[in-house]
């Protein structure tokens, strides 16, 4: 049995994106032999600024989200980071482990901290190190991520080598990412060069995975598109990004390869493949929506799930963080 970890920020609504590329792979593993621990990243959150009812609130609705999509707090361990402390003990470690020239190469640093890399917060500059201490706290072996997640999947890896090189140990295992290849990177609707984020300014550039019936086919039938109809061949859909991610998105929640898809609908031009993509989304995604209200419904039954995850997470993660801290020298906490 091998340990699988993985995160989400509460830093909005879930899009179909974090759906598509992450949480509908976290549900299906339950089904399988592996132990899952799924952790709402609080502590990541903060690395831009949060107002801090709209955090509080925000993560409820993640963990809701997460309730309404099928994770089990029975079979999966389901809580928010800042509750168990081994996170930003390991974070730490590694923060003194990790090189400053390893960090620069980050592209999601890059790309979040855009022009002014001056004015970001130093958290934003080591977010990696946690996410690394995120899942080797747990021994971890298993990461289901999008795709725009490799990267810090790799430095984790190089932390636990340097970690173990350091002080002659064998300690932290190598990890690996599991990644669905259809859908492990879902674009903007409204710029088909950019992933598509909870974070964006533009609400019409996702879909958020509590919108209405009504929401999602407004924002299907507004969704950037090209003049040309549907090709016949995947290879056609090169330079149309916008086309790709619809048809994309289509296969994935069809569970179809986009090469059936364009079988299905080549030659046809946007209007009604649009049409009938809205009508899949909606019949997908708008059940999770009312669950998720459901859940919203009762705070202080969220708050319990979390804290009673909490204390399994820590049970799990304390005596590797206690090893940790030992193999680095510090005395016992006693
Ligand atoms: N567009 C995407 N396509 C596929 N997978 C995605 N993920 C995120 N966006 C897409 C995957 O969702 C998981 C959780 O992501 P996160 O909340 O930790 O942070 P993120 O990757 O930075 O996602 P967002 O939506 O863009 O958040 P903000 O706007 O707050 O920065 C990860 O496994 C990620 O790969």
């Amino acid at each position: 049995m091998a340990r699988i970890f993985s995160g989400i920020q509460p830093t909005g609504i879930a899009t179909l994106g974090n759906y598509l590329g992450a949480l509908r792979n976290w549900v299906a593993l339950q089904e399988g032999e592996d132990e899952g621990i799924y952790c709402l990243v609080d502590l990541h959150a903060i690395t831009v600024f949060q107002d801090p009812a709209a955090l509080r609130e925000q993560t409820r609705q993640m963990a809701a989200l997460l309730l309404a999509c099928g994770i089990d707090p029975e079979r999966s361990v389901l809580f928010h980071q800042s509750a168990v402390s081994a996170h930003a003990r390991l974070g730490w470690i590694f923060n003194c482990v990790a090189r400053m020239g390893w960090l620069k190469r980050m592209t999601q640093f890059k790309d979040k901290a855009g022009k002014d890399q001056e004015a970001v917060s130093t958290g934003l500059f080591v977010y990696p190190n946690l996410m690394a201490a995120d899942i080797h706290a747990y021994h971890a072996t298993k990461v289901p991520v999008g795709d725009d997640q490799l990267q810090h999947i790799e430095l984790a890896n190089d932390i636990a080598e340097k970690f173990n090189h350091d002080f002659g140990v064998a300690f932290f295992p190598r990890i690996e990412a599991v990644v669905q290849k259809e859908s492990a990177r879902v674009m903007s609707l409204r710029d088909g060069t950019k992933k598509m984020s909870k974070s964006d300014p533009s609400d019409m550039s996702r879909i958020n995975m509590t919108d209405t019936a009504d929401v999602i086919a407004q924002k299907i039938k507004k969704a950037k598109t090209d003049p040309e109809p549907l090709p016949e061949h995947v290879k056609d859909l090169e330079g149309r990004p916008e086309a790709r991610n619809l048809v994309g998105i289509y296969a994935a929640i069809m569970g179809q390869k986009p090469h059936e898809v364009l079988h299905q609908f080549a030659g046809s031009g946007f209007g009604p493949f649009k049409q009938r993509l809205a009508d899949v989304l909606v019949a997908h995604v708008e059940p999770i929506g009312r669950r998720t209200r459901e859940y919203l419904a009762d705070p202080t039954a969220l708050d319990h799930v979390l804290q009673a995850g909490a204390r399994k997470a820590e049970a799990i993660a304390e005596p590797i963080v206690r090893e940790a801290e030992r193999l680095v020298g510090f005395l016992p906490r006693g």
